[in-house]
């Protein structure tokens, strides 16, 4: 695939799921730094909606994370299972891991990287674990026994490797209970691409 350049932020779990996906298919990046002052103008002339990732192909910008996955899934055909249902599936899933297990996670990271430790409100830690936690449920359910949440690896498992891998830097554990979903997360974590694309630094 020519030419890719993916403007990114390593704790970004929007970028992280694109990280995942273009490793994943064996697609071959330029990776830049969204946070460097240097390059902070240049990605945002190119999206008006002032965020990342931002992926770059030869002349065309493509910014929003689902987008981009889309994108990537109508140049390659490999990021979504063939049948309807499944596709849906899949969709639906990722949706979930923005829109729902984000939500709690984002009050546990925002409160534990926005302050030192010793000013942490953890009324707003506890509230927002507690609300992740209740939303795994819904995702147990959803994966069953199954390996991945539909017939291979797809939108899910790049959107929820993510947001798991997040959860876990900030100490939020998947608890025992759903037993299903931490079997799949240390099989995400074993694949070769949850260690070439997590974050290397600043996570606390
Ligand atoms: N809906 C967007 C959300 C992306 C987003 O919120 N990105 C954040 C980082 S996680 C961002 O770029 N914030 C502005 C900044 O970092 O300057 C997507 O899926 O791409």
């Amino acid at each position: 695939m020519s030419n890719l350049r993916l403007y990114d932020k390593p704790e970004c779990p929007f970028c992280w799921k694109i990280r995942l996906a273009l490793f994943e298919l064996g697609v071959d990046i330029e990776r830049i730094d969204s946070a460097d002052p240097a390059t902070r103008a240049q990605w945002q002339a190119l999206t008006p909606r002032k965020t990342v990732p931002v992926l770059v192909r030869d002349e065309r910008v493509i910014y929003e994370s689902n987008v981009i996955l889309e994108y990537l899934q109508d140049l390659t055909g490999q990021l979504l299972p063939k049948a309807p249902d499944a596709r849906a599936q899949a969709r639906l899933i990722n949706a979930y891991s923005d829109g729902v297990i984000g939500t709690g996670l984002r009050e546990v990271i925002f409160e534990k990287r926005g302050n030192p430790q010793a000013h942490w409100n953890m009324e707003r830690i506890k509230r927002g674990s507690t609300q992740f936690e209740a939303a795994l449920g819904y995702l147990a359910d959803q994966l069953g026994d199954k390996t991945f949440f539909t017939d291979s690896y797809s939108l899910p498992e790049c959107a929820l490797t993510a947001r798991f891998g997040l959860a876990e830097a900030y100490g939020v554990e998947i608890p025992e209970r759903f037993e299903n979903l931490r079997a799949w997360f240390s099989q995400m974590k074993a694949r070769e691409s949850y260690p070439a694309t997590a974050p290397k630094h600043s996570i606390n």
